[in-house]
């Protein structure tokens, strides 16, 4: 059997981060996570792209306008849903990962699922904290990991 390693190696990567500005204390924390994560597996931080949306329900459509500009290997979506009380969380929560997950299906360039579906905003808090889930970390590493496989599955 051959195995094909995993690379972290994010030399020359251009990365683009859409995050939602609806629980943005979570969203800012998940952004600290993603770009020192990034940095430090090789991306040039001159090379990662922010753009700010309302909230998740916003992040697949600019999620997908950055995937076919053609100027990122990767695109990350940042944000938080919170169940709160309202069934609107279903709608927002369930929309934002179909449409993110379709953007990356659609345009083959890698998408990253970085939106926190949670009961309590202290739960979002938590996955989201540097030194705790650090979850904007674990997105770092998989946007480059994606890039790296998916080049070696096209080769
Ligand atoms: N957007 C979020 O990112 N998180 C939420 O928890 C949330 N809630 O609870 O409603 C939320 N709603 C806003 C939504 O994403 C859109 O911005 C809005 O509906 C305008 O299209």
């Amino acid at each position: 059997m051959n195995i094909i390693e995993p690379s972290l190696d994010g030399t020359g990567l251009r990365v683009g981060i859409v995050a939602g500005r609806f629980n943005d204390y979570v969203s800012n924390n998940l952004l600290k996570g993603t770009r020192a994560r990034l940095v430090a597996l090789g991306v040039a931080d001159d090379d990662v792209d922010l753009a700010w949306v309302a909230g998740a329900f916003e992040i697949p459509l600019a999620a997908r306008a950055m995937a076919k500009s053609g100027r990122y290997d990767a695109v990350v979506c940042l944000g938080a849903v919170i169940r709160g009380e309202t069934a609107h969380f279903d709608y927002v929560a369930g929309e934002a990962a179909a449409g993110i997950m379709r953007t990356g299906q659609d345009t083959g360039v890698p998408i990253v699922f970085g939106v926190l579906t949670t009961d309590t905003l202290e739960q979002a808090k938590e996955r989201a904290d540097v030194g705790k889930g650090d979850k904007g970390s674990d997105c770092a590493e998989a946007a480059v990991e994606m890039v790296r496989l998916l080049a070696v599955l096209r080769d």
